[in-house]
């Protein structure tokens, strides 16, 4: 079977960093055909940055990295410092990157390759708020049904939210997108707060990356030491919850995952629930479901997995 072709669109934040590091360490299942940067934990001029960066700490110089949008599409920008440090990859002491970014629109990048190649063969990974893909999707309509999938990190249901008491981050920063992309009609993959928050590094799984001993392995054990370092307090959890390499360990192993395919809508004007992932989980309403939403892992073959993947570069 051939790698199966990918964009990953991220705003890093270490979680990005470590979801971008596990699709580079798997070529045989994953062709990532670039990397598109778009507000969110931190502002464009640092995800552009922090991109370029992890692709350097892989050896990926070659990697094609755009900007995308500086801002949501209605709203003013909402980041997430408090959870990601200044620079939004705060932990390890990794140099600034040499590599450039590659010309061009991030946004234009997606509507471009998505028609430069066969209809049903590009895979969207949107790890951030849906700026991007939202605004790639009004920009060139015609890209929506050429979409293999999208599966995003994104939303909550049973989790309830971790920006607002409803609203999971991604979500509530460009709730606006988000509507645009769950009712644009590609097929959809949701990675909630429900799934992510199984997914916790306690203490062995970060002894484990680190004990990698490569480059790799140490930044990952000291960013994941440094992400949401609070989170232990604020969830009472063993360990903080590590969100967006679910989104690429689901594309290479999507038996670790369960889910259910649901009606989901975004709440867009609310000021109470602004940004909550409407998942109608127990099915009633008569509303048409629209994306598979994912509530379980098997979180011991998860972190298998990225340590066995991560110590490949
Ligand atoms: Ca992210």
């Amino acid at each position: 079977m051939s790698a199966r072709k990918i964009i990953i669109d991220t705003d890093p934040g270490q979680d990005d960093a470590v979801a971008i590091l596990l699709a580079l360490a798997s070529p045989d299942e994953l062709e990532v055909l670039g990397i598109t940067a778009v507000a969110g934990n931190v502002p464009l001029a640092l995800t552009q940055k922090n991109a370029r960066i992890i692709c350097e700490l892989a050896g990926r110089r070659d990697m094609a990295v755009y900007a995308g949008c500086d801002a949501p599409l209605q709203r003013a920008l909402v980041t997430a410092e408090h959870v990601h440090g200044k620079t939004g990859l705060d932990g390890p002491d990794l140099p600034d990157p040499t590599m450039a970014l590659t010309d061009g629109h991030g946004v234009d990048f997606i509507v471009e390759i998505l028609r430069a190649h066969a209809s049903g063969t590009v895979t969207l990974c949107p790890l951030g708020p849906l700026t991007n893909i939202a605004a790639a999707f009004v920009k060139a309509p015609d890209i929506v049904s050429r979409v293999q999938e999208i599966v995003l990190m994104g939303g909550a249901y049973f989790a309830v939210g971790n920006i607002t008491p409803t609203a999971e981050f991604n979500i509530y920063v460009d709730p606006q997108a988000a509507d645009i992309v769950f009712k644009s009609g590609a097929p959809i993959t949701v990675v909630p707060l429900d799934v992510t928050h199984k997914a916790l590094v306690t203490k062995p799984r970060n002894d484990a990356f680190r004990a990698i001993g490569t480059p790799v392995g140490t930044a990952v054990a000291q960013m994941t030491d440094f992400f949401e370092r609070f989170d232990r307090e604020k969830y009472a959890s063993p360990g903080a919850p590590l969100h967006d390499p679910c989104v690429t360990a689901y594309l290479i192993r999507p038996d670790l995952f369960t889910g259910r395919f649901v009606n989901v809508e975004i709440e867009t004007t609310s000021p109470l629930t602004l940004g909550m992932t409407v998942a109608d989980w127990w099915g009633v309403t008569d509303r048409a479901p629209n994306a598979t939403f994912l509530g379980d892992v098997d979180s011991d073959g998860l972190f298998t997995l990225l340590t066995e993947r991560l110590a490949r570069l």
